[in-house]
């Protein structure tokens, strides 16, 4: 199939997935076409099957707002019919969907009929979809897509909740690819992060309020008054002052290693021995299964979706959000006994396996098979 895909090219989970189910795609044999305004940070290989398309949106003084949506409706117009793509595949609804279905209507004009996936990822439902400045155009462009999908069933239950939705929602959970997760121990830069004794806490974000990285810092500072401890903190975001000036109070910013932004998680995960991720809510939680996948336990909050991804005492502990005491507690739990942070690690690796690539992009494929086919 030839499948384009639009995404939002960044650090977010959204362009993670969709990155790397293009790319998984293409080696399945597939034509794929990203259709973004930069290219996706982890879209490292350019083959004869990945292409890349740049939407530009000209700037003009009288435009307060610049279009993207428009000029993405037309690029979409444009590659599909000079790469007569069979399916458009959008992540993120908005604006998306919105612009998809712009596209769609326009090349129907000239007789050309191209279907419509729509995958929802979390914010777009939770956080800023459903502000009434969005909801109608919102639940207008998922009714309006051919196929809905939703990472998970949390968010599923949502999205119902929140719109009025007539289309079938799928639920296809995200996924991994652990060939890229299989560093052993001793392919790790440990040593340069951290001293021997020393247990390695991460976490890994945007920084932005919906995470509570405050919530990380105030529980790495219990853990390291119990045991010697560091922090790794990855990415890059609103939080970060406060967070230094908290690492700052609590007097342990020596002990807090910013990292920012980082294409290369997974050569900071080998080496880490527990996971934070106390967000307020979550649909997914990519960055807890990309921990998995490196055999890092999670201590998590258990809202939205984390609880169909972390499994309370295998992969790690869920507690209610907020609940900073439970969090320490659960977290000392497994650090202090090495037998039993052995047994952790193994389990999380293990439940990783649940979200393999091979299990899920096949999903996806049997997904615009019949929408190619009810379309
Ligand atoms: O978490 C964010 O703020 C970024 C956001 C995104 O759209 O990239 O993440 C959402 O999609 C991810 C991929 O499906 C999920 O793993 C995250 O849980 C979800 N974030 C939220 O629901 C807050």
């Amino acid at each position: 199939m030839k499948i384009g895909i639009v995404c939002y090219p960044t650090f977010g989970g959204s362009g993670v997935v969709a990155t790397e189910l293009g790319l998984e795609l293409s080696k399945r044999g597939h034509e794929i076409h990203f259709i973004t305004y930069s290219q996706p940070v982890r879209l490292e290989l350019l083959s004869n099957h990945v292409h890349y398309h740049e939407v530009n949106v000209p700037e003009y003084p009288l435009f307060h707002y610049q279009p993207y949506e428009l000029a993405l409706s037309s690029k979409l117009v444009d590659m599909v019919k000079l790469h007569q793509i069979d399916i458009l595949h959008v992540h993120y609804a908005i604006p998306h969907a919105y612009a998809a279905y712009m596209a769609k209507k326009m090349l129907l004009e000239e007789g050309i009929h191209v279907p419509i996936v729509t995958t929802l990822h979390g914010t777009d439902i939770t956080l800023v979809g459903s502000h009434p400045f969005y909801k109608p155009a919102v639940t207008f462009s998922i009714n309006k897509s051919d196929s809905v999908t939703a990472v998970s069933q949390s968010l599923k239950d949502d999205t119902l909740r929140l719109f009025n939705i007539k289309n079938d929602i799928h639920v296809v959970p995200n996924f991994i690819d652990l060939e890229k997760y299989k560093f052993s121990f001793t392919d790790c830069q440990r040593a340069m992060m951290a001293e021997e004794n020393e247990k390695i806490i991460t976490h890994v974000s945007n920084l932005r309020p919906v995470k509570r990285v405050l919530d990380v810092i105030r529980i790495f500072n219990n853990i390291q008054k119990e045991i010697p401890a560091k922090l790794m903190l990855i990415g890059e975001g609103p939080e970060r002052e406060k967070i230094v000036a908290l690492c700052k109070k609590l007097n342990i910013y020596d002990k807090v290693v910013f990292l920012g932004k980082s294409n290369e998680i997974d050569k900071i995960l080998c080496f880490s021995d527990l996971f934070l991720l106390p967000s307020q809510t979550e649909s997914f939680g990519l960055a807890a299964l990309e921990a998995m996948a490196s055999g890092v336990p999670v201590i998590s909050s258990n809202t939205g979706g984390i609880p169909e991804v972390n499994e309370q005492g295998y992969s790690g502990f869920l507690s209610n959000v907020g609940d900073i005491a439970e969090m320490t507690k659960n977290a000392l739990y497994i650090l202090k006994s090495e037998e039993r942070l052995k047994t952790f690690k193994a389990q999380a690796r293990q439940q990783a396996q649940k979200f393999n690539v091979h299990k899920i992009v096949p999903i996806y494929e049997k997904i615009y098979q019949d929408t190619l086919e009810k379309c």
